[in-house]
């Protein structure tokens, strides 16, 4: 069984607790996919001191040189779609059609960094003194730590490394336990771009161990994280002990809005697909659907025919649809939610089980719930798993009353002809991103965030980006 190691100060180190994790296969428990290891503390701090004194160089290299490193990683990114997405599917479970196309992804995203390390311009200010010029120039921050989730596991950490060398920065990269063989891979990919010793380091090891660790560095200027909110939290407070600056996408509670729809066959397609996708484990995943009482039944037709589609099973074979979840607990969860949503009185229309006929992967059939109250956990908590609740509304207000009454803030799509009721829901409507007419898909190069419990801090796609990345320094200059 092959043994990987961290990656740090340009080499491949064994970790210091001498202790390795096993990897599994979440469609197939029972293959171990490598081992792992299970880093302490002192391979991190080993991590941010080889950031730290690559941070000096690194930061003179110019934008565009930089940027060009950038643009070989995402070539590399493109010609190893297949064997990485391979690996992606392996130990995440996604559908093959879905990793590559994450992968694909992850290349579009560091080729847009890769041009914005020559757009870090900062402003001329006219003074008030005459003579005087004044210039507001943008810094790299310094040392970056980048913790990531298991479910985007290639993109996620390629939106937060790549903009972070583009401004400049030098990284400390955890990947999820879930998923360190992805991590491994994209470290040989930037290591064939041409990385400098030290620009970024891999530490793989639990959250609350290595992940904790990270945050609480005071050599550490900034923290990216993507997750779930209760650690987001963690790592706010930890970082605020010594002021480090954070970047925080968190969970999300999405709503899908129908009324008046221009077509209720496409907008059932929307939500299929924004729903399900990833078996239900992304942020931005609609999860649940508020419709108006006259378009209620023909939309939940609609939509329990098209989720009766979904072929689950292994994300390798080409016939799958959906794969299964990445743990057990992650079952579990969906198991409870969908029991407490039965015993306050929903109604499972399709799914509702566990997949035992497909063997011991964790598998659960998509599910869809009618008569769901608006006021309970399944309505109003992230279940991130593949459950969809159905909602009906007699009014746009009440809608939008019912969207807003979670503690989180991310996305949100309304499918209506009604211009009023579009510009209504899209001004009300306490999320970071809106969609109208189409279901909860992000591009490569538009800026990406929440509000509310679903992130804190500056938005990550996109030139935005740049407002965690970099700091400012003003320079007052007397011309003689
Ligand atoms: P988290 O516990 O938030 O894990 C995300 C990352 O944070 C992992 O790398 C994790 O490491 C690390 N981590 C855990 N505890 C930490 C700590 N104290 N300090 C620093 N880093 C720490 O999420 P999860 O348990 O994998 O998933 C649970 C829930 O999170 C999901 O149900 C979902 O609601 C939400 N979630 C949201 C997202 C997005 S995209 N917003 C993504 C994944 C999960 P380990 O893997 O080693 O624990």
């Amino acid at each position: 069984m092959e043994q990987y190691r961290n990656y740090i100060n340009g080499k491949w180190r064994t970790p210091s607790t001498g202790v390795y994790v096993p990897n599994i296969n979440p469609a197939d428990p029972d293959e171990v996919l490598g081992m792992f290891p299970q880093s302490g503390g002192i391979d991190v701090d080993q991590a941010i001191s080889a950031a730290l004194a690559a941070s000096c160089e690194w930061q003179r290299v110019p934008g565009p040189e930089r940027g060009k490193l950038l643009l070989r990683f995402a070539d590399l990114l493109d010609q190893h779609a297949a064997p990485l997405g391979k690996i992606l599917t392996k130990e995440q479970g996604k559908v093959l059609k879905e990793s590559a196309g994450e992968v694909k992804r992850a290349a579009v995203e560091a080729r847009f960094m890769a041009g914005e390390a020559s757009r870090l311009s900062g402003e001329t200010l006219p003074s008030e003194v005459q003579g005087v010029w004044v210039q507001v120039i943008r810094e790299s921050l310094g040392v970056i730590g980048a913790i990531s989730p298991w479910n985007f596991p290639v993109v996620t950490p390629v939106r937060k490394i790549a903009p972070a060398l583009a401004c400049g920065n030098t990284v400390v990269f955890k990947p999820a336990s879930d998923t360190p063989w992805t991590a491994v891979y994209l470290m040989e990919l930037l290591i064939e771009a041409g990385l400098p010793p030290g620009v970024v380091n891999l530490v793989m090891g639990s959250g609350s161990v290595v992940g904790q660790h990270l945050s609480e560095s005071s050599a550490v200027n900034g923290i990216t994280f993507t997750g779930s909110t209760a650690t987001g939290r963690r790592i706010y407070t930890a970082a605020a002990q010594h002021l480090g600056r954070v970047q925080l996408e968190l969970g999300g509670k999405n709503a899908a809005v129908v009324m008046d729809a221009p077509n209720l066959e496409e907008a059932a397609k929307e939500i299929v697909a924004a729903a399900f996708a990833a078996s239900g484990q992304r942020c931005t995943a609609i999860s649940r659907v508020i419709v108006s009482k006259a378009e209620a039944g023909r939309l939940t037709d609609i939509i329990v025919e098209l989720v009766r589609q979904i072929k689950v099973g292994d994300g390798l074979s080409s016939d799958t649809t959906m794969g299964p979840l990445i743990s057990h607990a992650r079952l579990e969860t969906a198991e409870e939610f969908v029991r407490n949503a039965e015993n306050s009185g929903a109604r499972i229309l399709t799914g509702g089980k566990r997949l035992t006929e497909l063997g011991k992967g964790f598998f659960y059939a998509p599910t869809v719930l009618r008569g769901v109250k608006p006021d309970s956990p399944v309505a109003r908590e992230e279940i991130f798993g593949p459950v969809l609740p159905i909602i009906s509304v007699e009014s746009i207000e009440e809608a939008v009353t019912i969207c807003n009454d979670t503690s989180y803030g991310l996305a949100a799509s309304v499918f209506t002809r009604d211009i009023d009721k579009a510009m209504e829901f899209a001004g009300e409507i306490q999320a970071g991103m809106i969609h109208l007419n189409h279901g909860t898909a992000s591009q490569a190069h538009v800026p990406f965030g929440g509000v509310k419990a679903s992130g804190q801090g500056a938005f990550s796609i996109g030139s935005t980006a740049k407002d965690f990345y970099m700091t400012n320094k003003v320079i007052y200059l007397r011309v003689s």
